[in-house]
C-alpha cells in the first residue's frame, strides 16, 4: 500500500522535474504521451496497479491517482500555454529587424491658396492692419447700393451675380465688408479683408468662386501718396525688394481717381516674356481713392475724412507665383498637384 504511495510520490516529482526541462512544443508533446499516454502511459498503467490493491485501500488510492492526474493534465496545459505565447513573440522577433530605419508618415501640406492668403494677411498685419470678415451670403444694399451702385448703374452689369432671392446674392467682392466696418466704426482705421467671393464665370482663369484681398484705409488726410507707398511696399515684400510698380488710370464704380496697378513681370524681371505677353509688366492690384458717395452711404463726412482702397485676386497671386495655368487646379483636390506645394 505505502508501496503504491510512494511510486505516485515518485511520479509527481519526476513529472515536474521534466516539465521543467521541456523547452518546445513537440517535447510537451512527448511528455503527455509519455504520461497520459491512452496505451503506456504513467498514469494510465497506476489505475491498471490499483486493481491490485484491496477493497478498503482503493478509495483513497485511487483518490491519490486521480489527483496526480489533474495535477499532470493542468501543468501540461498551463506549458502548452505559455509555450504558445512564447513562441508568438519569438516568431515577431524574428520577422521584425528593431534597427531598421522607420517609415516616415505622409504629412499634408496647406493648400497654395492659403500659403498666399497667409502670406498677403501677414504682410499688412505687419503694416498695422486689422484683418476683418462677414457673410458671404449679403443683401443688394451692402454688396450694391452702398458702394454706390444703384440698382440700374450701368456698372452692375461688370459682375455676374448670383441670386439667392432680388434683394440677396452671394457676395460678388468682399467690400461688403468694408461697408459693416466703417458702419461699425469710427475712423481712423485700416483693414483687410480676405475672404472667398462668387461670380457666375468659369474658364482657365476664371472661377465661379475664388478668394479676394481687398484693403480699406480711412482717416483724416489719407492722399494717394499713401496709396502709393502702401502698394509699393506690399509689393516689394510679396514679390521681392526688386520688384518696380507701376500705375495706370483706370476704372472702379467705388473709387475716384482709380488705377490699375502693375508690377514688373516676376518671371523675366522687366525684359519680357511670355507670362507677361512681353510687356514687361504683370497686373496684379486694383485701386483708388473712396468714392465720397461711399462715405455719405455709410453716414462718415466726406469733408473730413478720406481714404483709399484696393483689392486683388488670391488665385491670380498664387498662378504668378507658382507659374500655375489654370485656375481650375485649386479646385479639383488631385493629389500630384497638391504634393507639389510641400
Ligand atoms: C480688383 C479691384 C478694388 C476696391 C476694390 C473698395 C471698397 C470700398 C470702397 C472703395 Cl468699401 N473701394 N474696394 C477698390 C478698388 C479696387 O478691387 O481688381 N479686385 C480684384
Amino acid at each position: 500500500m505505502s508501496d503504491l504511495k510512494a511510486r505516485i510520490q515518485g511520479i509527481r516529482d519526476a513529472f515536474n522535474q521534466a516539465l521543467d526541462q521541456v523547452e518546445g512544443l513537440k517535447a510537451l508533446e512527448e511528455l503527455r504521451n509519455q504520461y497520459l499516454g491512452r496505451k503506456r502511459g504513467i498514469v494510465k498503467d497506476l489505475l491498471a496497479d490499483l486493481r491490485t490493491v484491496s477493497k478498503e485501500l482503493r478509495p483513497e488510492l485511487g483518490q491519490a491517482v486521480n489527483r496526480l492526474k489533474n495535477t499532470v493534465e493542468n501543468a501540461l496545459t498551463e506549458k502548452l500555454e505559455a509555450l504558445k505565447s512564447g513562441e508568438s513573440t519569438g516568431d515577431l522577433q524574428r520577422k521584425m529587424d528593431l534597427t531598421l530605419p522607420g517609415v516616415a508618415p505622409e504629412l499634408g501640406s496647406l493648400h497654395p491658396l492659403k500659403v498666399v492668403n497667409r502670406d498677403l494677411i501677414r504682410i499688412f498685419e505687419r503694416m498695422g492692419y486689422e484683418v476683418a470678415s462677414a457673410s458671404e451670403i449679403e443683401t443688394d444694399f451692402y454688396n450694391f447700393e452702398a458702394l454706390g451702385l444703384t440698382k440700374n448703374h450701368p456698372a452692375r452689369d461688370m459682375q455676374d451675380t448670383f441670386y439667392v432671392t432680388d434683394e440677396v446674392v452671394l457676395r460678388t467682392h468682399t467690400s461688403n465688408v468694408q461697408i459693416h466696418l466703417m458702419q461699425e466704426s469710427k475712423p481712423p482705421f485700416k483693414a483687410i479683408m480676405p475672404g472667398r467671393v462668387y461670380r457666375k464665370d468659369a474658364d482657365i482663369t476664371h472661377s465661379p468662386m475664388f478668394h479676394q484681398v481687398e484693403g480699406l484705409v480711412v482717416g483724416e488726410q489719407i492722399t494717394f501718396a499713401d496709396l502709393k507707398g502702401t502698394l509699393e511696399h506690399f509689393l516689394k515684400q510679396l514679390f521681392g525688394s526688386d520688384t518696380k510698380m507701376r500705375l495706370r488710370p483706370s476704372y472702379f464704380p467705388f473709387t475716384e481717381p482709380s488705377a490699375e496697378v502693375d508690377v514688373s513681370c516676376i518671371m523675366c524681371g522687366g525684359k519680357g516674356c511670355r507670362v507677361c505677353k512681353n510687356s514687361g509688366w504683370l497686373e496684379i492690384l486694383g485701386a483708388g481713392m473712396v468714392d465720397p458717395v461711399v462715405f455719405k452711404n455709410v453716414g462718415y463726412d466726406p469733408e473730413v475724412v478720406s481714404g483709399f482702397a484696393f483689392g486683388l485676386g488670391v488665385e491670380r497671386v498664387a498662378m504668378l507665383k507658382y507659374g500655375i495655368s489654370d485656375i481650375r487646379m485649386f479646385f479639383e483636390d488631385d493629389l500630384r498637384f497638391l504634393s507639389q506645394f510641400t
